[in-house]
């Protein structure tokens, strides 16, 4: 594992991502809540804030917007990523080498990974490479650990979690990204099977203020790094304020109510 917390990535040993992939990965629909959000000038604006320490995005994104904020934010290049036009079996291609994404000045690479698809030996060849190839150039690796596919009921199950944050050791991910499990004894249970590899928290769909910061909260107090997350920032009407809040929950050690009186 590399050691992550002098990294850019982290703040106190611990990381808030904003992602923001979701053009390729979801479409134009995620932009429509908050229209200015089409223009990736907008979420890049909200990597400028104190608690966010690294931003998230695919190789046309990184190319044109991170050069004017790579003094502000960590840049995690998103190797590989996939439409929601694709109707196959779940798999990502790799779209950008970890070659480049040195060159454009990544401090990490991420990289979704979906055990469990038809397709799963492919993708670990693939992480493989990804993962290789990045500790040659001491880059920090992040798996999106998505357990999917056809055998799969509930890809938020207590053991699911557990499982996925377990493979992002098991293949050599220094971080994993893995969706909350709906309760902190379970999160605490990924955090363990996880070992030296940080846990952090997939956003998902946007909530309310409280039942979101909640499940950060879990996550943290289960022993989480941090979160990575798109939805549940750019797309409310005041980012900002989450933002605060989310700053009082992951680096302050602030409950729900501290933090959502501190971002008033
Ligand atoms: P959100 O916080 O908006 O859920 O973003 C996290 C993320 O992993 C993005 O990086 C990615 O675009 C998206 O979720 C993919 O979600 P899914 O595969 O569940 O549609």
């Amino acid at each position: 594992m590399l050691p992550l917390t002098d990294s850019d990535l982290t703040r106190d040993g611990k990381s808030l991502i904003l992602a923001m992939d979701h053009g390729l990965e979801h479409g134009p629909s995620d932009f429509e809540p908050v229209p200015e959000t089409l223009d990736p000038e907008t979420v890049f604006g909200l990597t400028t804030h104190d608690a966010v320490t690294g931003v998230a995005v695919q190789k046309g994104v990184a190319e044109t917007y991170y050069p004017s904020y790579e003094d502000d934010v960590a840049l995690v290049a998103k190797l590989n990523g996939t439409s929601n036009l694709w109707m196959g079996e779940p798999y990502s291609p790799q779209n950008w080498s970890v070659d480049y994404a040195a060159e454009l000045g990544a401090d990490a690479v991420g990289y979704t990974v979906y055990s469990g698809s038809n397709r799963e030996p492919e993708m670990y060849e693939d992480f493989r490479d990804v993962q290789e190839a990045a500790r040659d150039h001491d880059l920090p690796t992040v798996m999106w650990s998505y357990p999917r596919g056809q055998a799969l009921k509930n890809d938020t199950a207590d053991e699911t979690i557990a499982y996925a944050s377990r493979i992002a050791l098991e293949l050599g991910a220094d971080v994993a990204k893995v969706k909350f499990p709906g309760s902190q004894d379970a999160m605490e249970q990924a955090v363990r099977m996880a070992g030296p590899t940080k846990v952090v928290m997939s956003g998902g769909s946007k909530t309310s203020d409280r039942a979101f910061l909640e499940d950060v909260k879990a996550t943290i107090d289960a022993g989480g790094k941090g979160l990575a997350v798109g939805r549940n920032v750019w797309q409310r009407e005041n980012p900002h304020r989450i933002l605060d809040a989310l700053e009082q929950v992951i680096f302050e050690e602030a409950t729900v109510d501290e933090a959502l009186a501190a971002a008033e």
